[in-house]
C-alpha cells in the first residue's frame, strides 16, 4: 500500500525525499465528501500524514467498518487506510482542510474550536462567498487560507469518491502574501495548485460564472448547453454581475465575463451544473453564498439589479415549492 502510515508523523514514501523535508504536519480533513475524499486519498498516497474527521461516533464506526477511503481515478480504485476520529477526539489540530459545503463550514468549524493551536493554518475549499469571512472572523488568531478549485469529484458510495474533472485550485490569503510551507505537501501529493495573490478576485470571478448559469440551468431545467437558448438572459445577467463586480472593488474579476460565460457554456455544454444536480437530488444548494451574497453585495451598495434579483427570487420560489431550503 503506497503511502501507508500510521500516527501523527510519518517519512515520505512518494515524492522526492531529498528535495522534501522527512517530517510533515498531520493534516486534519473536515468533511468525508467528494472534495474532502479527493485531497485525504491523494495526500495519504503520497505519505503525508491525514486524519479524517467524521460528524459523529455513528459516522466514525460506519467508517471503520470498511477499509478506508476509496479514490477511483480512470475506473481503477485504490482504498488508503486514512484514520478516522470525531471532533470530541483528543489532540491538536495545526493543518485544517475545510472541505464542507459553505452552509456548514462555521458550525463544522465551531465543533472544533477547542482543538485548533493558536497559529493553526485551515484551507477553507467552500464555493462562492461569505462563508470564509465568518469563518475567519470566528478564528482570529489562525490563519485562514482560501481556496478555489476547479476539481471536479462525487461519490459513487459511502467512502468512495470517482476524480470526474482534473482542474487546478488556485489558494491565496489576502491578509499575508506569504506562501505556506503546506504548499510543498500538495506539490508532494501531485494536487495540482497555484498560491494567489488575488485569490478574492478568483473568488469573486467564479461566483459570477456561477451566478450567471447556475441559477438559469435550474430554473429552465437543462444542462449548461442548454443556456444557448436563453441567450439574450444570460447577456443581462452577466452585464449586472459585471457592474456589481465593479462596484465592489473587483474590475478584474469583471473583464470579458459575458464571453467567458459563453466560453463555459459551450465548453461544459454536456454537464449539468452542480446547483441543478443538488436540486435534482433534493439537496440543500449553496444559494446563498452565489445569488443570495450577489444580491446582497448590491443591497449594500445601493445598486439596483433587477434581473439578478428577479432570478434569485425565482430560484427562493422554485426550492421552496420543491420543500428545499432557500437559504
Ligand atoms: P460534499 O457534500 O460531497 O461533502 C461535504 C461533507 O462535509 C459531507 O460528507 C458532510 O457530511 C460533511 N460535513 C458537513 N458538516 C460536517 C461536520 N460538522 N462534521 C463533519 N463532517 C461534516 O461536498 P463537496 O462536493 O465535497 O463540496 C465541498 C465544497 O467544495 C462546496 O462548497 C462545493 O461547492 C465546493 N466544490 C466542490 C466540487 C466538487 O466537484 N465536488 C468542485 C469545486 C468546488
Ligand atoms: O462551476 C460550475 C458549476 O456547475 O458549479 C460551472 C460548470 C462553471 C457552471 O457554473
Amino acid at each position: 500500500m503506497p503511502g501507508h502510515y500510521s500516527g501523527s508523523f510519518a517519512p515520505f514514501i512518494v515524492g522526492d525525499p531529498t528535495e522534501h523535508k522527512q517530517m510533515s504536519t498531520t493534516w486534519h480533513i473536515l468533511g468525508a465528501g467528494s472534495l474532502g475524499t479527493l485531497w485525504a486519498t491523494r495526500l495519504a498516497r503520497a505519505g503525508v500524514p491525514v486524519r479524517l474527521i467524521l460528524r459523529d461516533e455513528a459516522r466514525l464506526a460506519s467508517y471503520q467498518a470498511g477499509e478506508g477511503l476509496t479514490l477511483v481515478e480512470q475506473g481503477v480504485s485504490h482504498t488508503y487506510p486514512v484514520i478516522g476520529e470525531t471532533p470530541d477526539s483528543p489532540g491538536p489540530i495545526h493543518r485544517l482542510l475545510v472541505a464542507c459545503k459553505a452552509y456548514d463550514a462555521q458550525s463544522a468549524v465551531a465543533q472544533l474550536q477547542h482543538r485548533l493551536v493558536p497559529d493553526a493554518e485551515l484551507i477553507l475549499l467552500q464555493n462562492g462567498l461569505g462563508s470564509q469571512d465568518a469563518v475567519a472572523a470566528q478564528l482570529p488568531q489562525a490563519r485562514c487560507i482560501f481556496a478555489s478549485s476547479t476539481e471536479g469529484a462525487f461519490r459513487d458510495g459511502d467512502w468512495r469518491v470517482v476524480f470526474a474533472g482534473h482542474g487546478y485550485t488556485w489558494l491565496g490569503d489576502g491578509a499575508h502574501p506569504t506562501p505556506p510551507l503546506l504548499l510543498e505537501d500538495l506539490q508532494v501529493a501531485g494536487i495540482p495548485h497555484e498560491w494567489s495573490t488575488d485569490i478574492l478576485t478568483r473568488l469573486w470571478r467564479k461566483l459570477a460564472l456561477n451566478c450567471a448559469i447556475n441559477p438559469l440551468t435550474v430554473l429552465y431545467q437543462c444542462r449548461n448547453g442548454g443556456l444557448q437558448a436563453h441567450q439574450c438572459e444570460v447577456a443581462t445577467l452577466c452585464a449586472e454581475l459585471a457592474e456589481l463586480l465593479e462596484c465592489c472593488g473587483q474590475p478584474a474579476a469583471a473583464q470579458h465575463l459575458h464571453s467567458e460565460v459563453d466560453r463555459v457554456i459551450q465548453a461544459t455544454a454536456a454537464n449539468y451544473s452542480s446547483m441543478y444536480q443538488d436540486v435534482a437530488n433534493a439537496r440543500r444548494t449553496e444559494i446563498s453564498y452565489l445569488l443570495g451574497y450577489a444580491c446582497l453585495a448590491a443591497a449594500r451598495h445601493q445598486l439596483v439589479l433587477p434581473h439578478l434579483q428577479q432570478v434569485q427570487a425565482r430560484l427562493v420560489e422554485l426550492l421552496r415549492a420543491r420543500g428545499l431550503p432557500s437559504d
